[in-house]
């Protein structure tokens, strides 16, 4: 797209990563798409390769280069360090206005042509971002000019990161029952287990967990619910009667409490799929719940001064108009509801109206994808930079 055929075109893509996986998600995934249905070299520069080992297992940590799945992985453990206009790609993305290493942005400005360079922002429903898309920020001394990108939910926004072939795989798995118990019984589910109405639960450690596992200990059907190591540890130690260990579990009245390993990140999309009901977080799992056309629930990052009850009212507006339960639950579950919960009658009528979000979000996916695709829509607009 950038070179005459000579070469592919090279994307240099920032990331850090914050309480401990955050973000590498995200850019994990972009990673490897641009690299795969793109041909793009793409080099991704973390700094904490330990955190992003958790959702790439093959991942060296010791090592300062290294390619996985096609990209070139660097250890990002500086910010010092010469650059020549040769090392520059010709699209550099710095994900969540990190700042990159100085002597990397003099080289950018050695360039000829100078590369494309983007500030890929965090998802929101806020009608704002559509005023900020594709904004400049010309550097204030040298012949650069930065470029705002905002995933969004709307026509005026970059999309959602969603792969090509991502719909044929999950409505394959998903119309396979042998598929959909193979994989679970591989995570340690007993049959009944997966004969249970399943819930994944990913969630950040401030989430009214204790309360929720108490309602659906007393529901009327059997609820197997999925943990991955390491989330809400506390509150499941107790359930547990001793360490949230992977393979760990407990039932309690209608309950069932399981402990499962932290996966990859393609069976983590083959956990969603599998489950009836996905409790996610942050951005990267909240956007493959959507694509997993199943009900769920978000917990959104918190942010000081209640900024994230913003971000998630816009959302549940845009989202769930027609689904008050899923409304309320959500609301209850981010602290962000006006009224003390009653978590039996917020599990009851979500419980009861999960058919409905289940339509919904076959849906809201086609709306989804009318949008296009986040790394195609940006490869696209980047075209148009040079
Ligand atoms: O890591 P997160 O908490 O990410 C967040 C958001 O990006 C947020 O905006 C940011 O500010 C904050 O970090 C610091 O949640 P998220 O985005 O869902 O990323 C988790 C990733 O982990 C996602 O790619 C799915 C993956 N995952 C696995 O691969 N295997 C697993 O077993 C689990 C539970 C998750």
């Amino acid at each position: 797209m950038f070179s005459p055929s000579t070469r592919p075109t090279r994307l240099a893509l920032f990331c850090r990563v914050v309480d401990n996986y955050g973000d590498i998600g995200i850019c994990w995934r972009l990673a490897r798409q641009l690299q795969r249905e793109h041909g793009i070299d793409v080099t991704l520069w973390v700094d904490d390769l330990v955190s992003f080992r958790r959702i790439c297992p093959e991942l060296d940590v010791l090592a300062a280069q290294q390619t996985r799945a096609g990209v070139t992985v660097r250890h990002w453990d500086s910010m010092d360090g010469a650059f020549s206009a040769g090392d520059v790609a010709d699209i550099v993305i710095e994900f969540f206005a990190v700042d990159i290493p100085p002597g990397y942005i003099e080289a950018m400005a050695q360039c000829e042509p100078r590369p494309v360079w983007f500030n890929l922002e965090g998802l929101t429903a806020e009608e704002w971002v559509e005023g900020c898309h594709c904004l400049t920020s010309p550097h204030p001394r040298l012949r650069l000019i930065k470029h705002f990108f905002f995933p969004g939910f709307t026509a005026k926004t970059g999309g959602l990161l969603v792969e090509a072939d991502l719909a044929a795989q999950r409505l394959a798995f998903q119309s396979d029952p042998a598929a959909r118990s193979a994989f679970l019984t591989r995570l340690g589910l007993s049959a009944s287990e997966i004969a249970a109405r399943t819930v994944s639960l990913f969630c950040y450690p401030h989430a009214p967990v204790a309360e929720l596992f108490a309602a659906w200990q007393h529901a009327s059907e059997p609820v197997t619910c999925l943990v991955p190591e390491g989330v809400a540890s506390d509150v499941l130690q107790s359930w547990l009667g001793g360490a949230a260990l992977a393979g760990a579990s407990a039932t309690h009245g209608a309950l069932t409490l399981r402990v499962l390993p932290f996966v990859p990140q393609d069976d983590y999309d083959r956990l969603l799929w599998s489950c009836d009901l996905n409790f996610v977080r942050g951005e990267d799992s909240f956007v493959r719940a959507q694509w997993a056309g199943r009900p769920f629930v978000w917990h959104i990052y918190p942010q000081d001064e209640q900024l994230h009850h913003k971000k998630l009212r816009a959302f549940l507006q845009r989202y769930a108009g027609d689904l008050p339960a899923l409304a309320e639950l959500s609301l209850h579950w981010n602290g962000a509801a006006a009224q003390p919960a009653d978590w039996p009658a917020l599990w009851a009528a979500y419980s009861a109206q999960m058919p409905a979000m289940r339509a919904h979000a076959g849906a809201w996916q086609q709306q989804m994808l009318a949008l296009g695709d986040l790394a195609g829509n940006l490869l696209r607009f980047a075209a148009t930079l040079r």
